[in-house]
């Protein structure tokens, strides 16, 4: 394996849970809306991936939303711009914390010489944000390639965000493996050719993963996943876990 693909939201850390549904919640209420987003809800939600596509999604459905097409928009931009900057505050104030063994991997990565990439639909400020909360506002010098929502517009189960970091990384995708926490970037993933391994995050605990390397909580849970075990062919029947 020459190079490891990292999912952000829900991989890397619970964004869902512990920031965007809060941060979504927060632009709602700053703008004197009576929308909010419960976790039921917001589960539901998650079924769309990004966040506009999401806010637009919602809106349509709900009958104090504005109709005119254009007035729509306007408010999606608007809320989609101050949940960021609620998350980035969220992330700031610590709400937001790595999942189990991702540091571990990366630095792995790091003095193994592995290349890594980040593949996100979420917005690259959110990326910047919260890297830099947990590896330092250096982080970008331990990844050769970072795509984001305003580079692959597609969004995930499109394979465009996983095609671009392999062109970024120089790297077939039989080169790589890819970490991911839903059944949209596991289908992203594999559309590109990416072996992928999921780390289920907080709501994706029940989802089918057919077609997945392994299947587990975290990567501390017993085996640890190391760059030993992503090299393995046969890393599904070592790890895995229903
Ligand atoms: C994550 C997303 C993101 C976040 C919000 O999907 O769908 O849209 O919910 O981020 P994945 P933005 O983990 O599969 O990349 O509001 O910046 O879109
Ligand atoms: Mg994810």
């Amino acid at each position: 394996m020459r190079a490891l693909i990292w999912d952000v939201d829900g991989t890397v850390a619970e964004t869902e849970s512990q920031g965007h549904r809060v941060a979504f919640n927060l632009a709602f209420a700053s703008l004197q809306l009576p929308w909010r987003w419960d976790v039921a809800h917001y589960g539901e939600l998650l079924r769309v991936a990004g966040g506009r596509e999401r806010l637009r999604h919602d809106l349509f459905s709900r009958p104090e939303a504005p109709r005119d097409p254009a007035e729509l928009e306007a408010l999606v931009t608007e809320l989609h711009l101050r949940k960021n900057r609620y998350y980035a505050d969220l992330v700031k104030e610590g709400c937001v914390t790595p999942r189990p063994g991702v540091v571990r991997l990366m630095e792995a990565c790091v003095d193994a010489g592995v290349a890594q990439a980040i593949a996100t639909t979420t917005s690259a400020v959110n990326v910047d944000a919260l890297l830099a909360s947990f590896l330092g506002e250096g982080w970008r010098r331990h990844f050769a390639a970072v795509v984001c929502a305003e580079d692959a517009p597609a969004k995930k189960p499109d394979p465009q965000v996983y095609r671009l970091a392999l062109e970024r990384l120089d790297v077939e995708p039989g080169e790589a493996f890819a970490l991911e926490d839903s059944p949209l970037g596991l289908a992203a993933a594999r559309a590109a050719g990416v072996r992928c391994g999921i780390t289920r995050s907080e709501y994706f605990r029940h989802d089918d993963f057919e077609g997945a390397a392994f299947v587990r909580d975290d990567l501390d849970d017993p085996p640890p996943i190391t760059l030993e075990t992503l090299g393995e062919p046969d890393v599904s029947d070592s790890t895995r876990r229903t």
